[in-house]
């Protein structure tokens, strides 16, 4: 009887302790991204004015209060002197600010720090960059160009334009998430233009997502096709330098303003892949960017001019943005901005900084980071971006003597420049989760503080990400959960750059990806009538000879590009660092690596590495199970067994096709490859039809 009851009682209670567990795994699919959190107690808040702004701040703070329960916060507009645009003063009950903006990201700064337990002294925070914008690659019709998350939120075709109510709740909740990092811009639309985007038609659909945005503290920004003025105004030239072309961009600034009072400006590929641009007119790059400015002058407006140009000419192609733009320094308008790409190629999974930053001392400069994993497993790799833009921003470009960072040649910290700014591509679509997988969020996430912020350590951006995003609603251990979530996973975010890099394109190899599809690997991929700059074997030079890209004295001399020291540095091989050896050099299969081992070897080492590191990641994932929704938990996991899998066949495709070269075997202590190359490259055949390679 007794041992009925105890069992009875012991069921009870394991009955009330699965429902607790079970509701605090409730399925997730991940919409609302970091801003999970609501309220645990109540709070008053005091602020002097009403605006849609100041409202939305005033009612984050009561859904979102952590806080002592009851607490008075104040949220004062003041003039102080210290604070930059949209910085504010920080306190545990009070926040000030000279704009509403600021008071906006006061707000958010404090509930993030209450849900991750950071604490809240008297601090003035102020914005690294003026200008945070997302860059949206999204096409009228619906599709996003480099998107893998859907279609887009923006546009749903041409003959699509009514705008609905679930638009605009789906603008609200993307503008909430910016403004909730500081992201404080977006071009709504594809640098590779269309110039239907500027039709009355188009233009109205923009003034209604403008205007959801606004409240949020996010302006407003299109990119334009430089040949506009002749396929929809039916001038015979898009000169910049004709009257009429000007007259044609006047008016339509003075179209776009009526509709959109704050719109922030212009972001222009031009004369790049096939883009129009003034060197069709016989006019230069500051031509048709000044031509740009002047127009949106007397509005505020900016222009965003791509320096991402390249032809296939006999110069190295990563030399080329900067023999183009260096000789217009000072040339361009005050409110012109060179948007410059981290690399000097494309979106590499690792490259060196491109050597424009610093270099163009009287032109304002900004970067461009790829938040969408074009080049790094799309949707489907789990890579947190955050180390590679900070290696990016922490690197010294030696222009102004040491110290002379990226990050403070481009936030106005060296050079005095009016606008500053940074521009991450975005990887955002109409997948329930935004961005196709739930660990790519952490990009958008860590794209927007670092833009807030550029001295932010990844680990801290990881930090805060997770505990945002996975923090189970209802508590458990929490030393368990430091330990068997927390600090693995965060682990694992730092790690997995390395790791793609590893299994992808080590020691400074780049863009030997398959045809166009930019996923999977094909070092072999050269059709004979392709331009060669789109091939891989361009970049990889892998020869009986050896491997890599001459770029020292000897070789193409992009080395040159770069300032003392580090000419010097990157064009020997003692100094050079062995993340970016065949980036600068060609080298013997033989060459003795700083571990003692060959190239050849050490190549083999760090593909295999990159392996192992996935499969590690699985089984951190797989132990963090009960410490996730079954809904994410599973959607992870499964992306991460494709990782693994597509990880060994990058690794058996780059170095069974590099070893019909090296015709050195792979060390018998690493695994033996699993794939055949034979069937790699057949795979990749049946993927050819997806076009060129850029
Ligand atoms: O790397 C290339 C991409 C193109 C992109 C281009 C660019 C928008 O493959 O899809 O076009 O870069 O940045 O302009």
């Amino acid at each position: 009887m007794l041992t009925n009851k105890n069992n009875q009682v012991k069921h009870t209670v394991f009955c009330i302790f699965f429902l607790i567990f079970s509701i605090g795994l409730k399925a997730e699919d991940g919409h609302r991204l970091w801003l999970r959190a609501s309220a645990t107690s109540p709070v008053i808040v005091q602020c002097a004015r009403h605006s849609a702004t100041l409202d939305i701040a005033v009612n984050e703070l009561k859904k979102g209060w952590q806080g002592r329960p009851g607490e008075t916060v104040i949220l004062k507009l003041v003039k102080d002197k210290q604070l930059k645009n949209d910085g504010f003063r920080l306190s545990a009950t009070e926040i000030q600010a000279n704009s509403e903006t600021g008071i906006l990201y006061g707000v958010y700064e404090l509930l993030r720090r209450q849900q991750t337990g950071e604490p809240v002294r008297n601090e003035l925070i102020n914005p690294s960059y003026n200008l945070r914008l997302l860059n949206h690659w999204d096409n009228l019709n619906g599709t996003i160009e480099r998107g893998y998350a859907g279609y887009s939120i923006f546009w749903h075709g041409e003959d699509s334009l009514a705008v609905s109510d679930r638009d605009k709740k789906l603008w609200a909740e993307y503008a909430r998430a910016n403004a909730s990092v500081g992201i404080n811009g977006s071009v709504l639309n594809n640098v590779n233009a269309s110039p239907k985007m500027l039709t009355s038609e188009i233009l109205q659909r923009a003034k209604a997502i403008a205007d959801v945005l606004r409240p949020y503290g996010i302006k407003t920004f299109l990119a334009v096709n430089f040949a506009s003025p002749q396929v929809i105004g039916g001038l015979e030239t898009a000169d910049p330098l004709d009257p009429e072309v000007k007259k044609w961009w006047y008016d339509k600034a003075k179209e776009i303003y009526s509709l959109i009072p704050d719109f922030g400006g212009f972001l222009v590929k031009a004369n790049s892949e096939g883009q129009p641009g003034p060197q069709n007119f016989g006019r230069t790059h500051a031509d048709g960017a000044n031509m740009m400015a002047d127009v949106l002058l007397p509005y505020g407006g900016i222009v965003m001019w791509r320096a991402f140009v390249y032809d296939p000419s006999d110069e190295d192609r990563a030399k080329q943005a900067y023999n183009e733009f260096m000789p217009f320094d000072g040339q361009f308008r005050e409110n012109v901005i060179i948007q410059v790409k981290n690399g000097p190629i494309d979106f590499q999974p690792r490259e060196p900084f491109s050597p424009l930053f610093g270099a163009m001392k009287h032109t304002a400069v900004m970067p461009e980071l790829q938040i969408t994993q074009e080049y790094l497993g799309q949707s489907t790799h789990l890579v947190f971006l955050s180390t590679m833009w900070e290696e990016f921003l922490q690197s010294d470009t030696w222009q102004e003597g040491e110290g002379s960072t990226v990050a403070r040649c481009t936030d106005g910290s060296i050079f005095d420049q009016k606008y500053s700014a940074i521009a991450g591509v975005a990887n955002i679509g109409l997948d329930a989760n935004w961005c196709g997988h739930h660990f790519a969020q952490a990009n958008w996430y860590a794209f927007g503080r670092l833009a807030w912020d550029n001295s932010l350590s990844s680990a801290q951006i990881a930090d805060e990400w997770l505990k945002l995003t996975f923090k189970p609603e209802k508590q458990f251990s929490p030393i368990d959960w430091n330990l068997i979530f927390l600090l693995p996973v965060k682990q694992m975010m730092l790690e997995s750059h390395e790791a793609t890099v590893n299994y992808m394109m080590p020691l400074g190899l780049h863009h030997i990806f398959a045809a166009n599809h930019h996923y999977g690997p094909g070092p072999w991929w050269a059709p004979k009538d392709w331009r060669k700059d789109w091939t891989p074997p361009y970049y990889h030079q892998a020869g009986d000879d050896g491997i890599g890209f001459d770029r020292t004295a000897n070789g193409s001399n992009a080395v040159s590009q770069y300032h003392e020291p580090l000419t010097t540095q990157l064009g020997n091989l003692q100094t050079c660092p062995e993340a970016y050896l065949l980036w600068f050099h060609h080298l013997p299969w033989d060459y003795n690596m700083k571990s003692g081992r060959t190239l050849w070897d050490e190549l083999c080492y760090h593909y295999d590495e990159g392996v192992q590191q996935v499969r590690q990641f699985q089984k951190i994932w797989d132990k963090a199970e009960r410490f996730v929704d079954a809904e994410r938990f599973s959607a992870v996991q499964k992306k991460l067994r494709e990782q693994s899998l597509n990880a060994g066949e990058w690794k058996d495709a780059c170095l069974l096709y590099f070893q019909q070269f090296s015709k050195m075997p792979v060390p018998y202590e690493l695994e033996r490859p699993v794939n055949n190359l034979e069937t790699l490259m057949e795979k990749d055949r049946r993927m050819l039809h997806r076009g060129p390679t850029n």
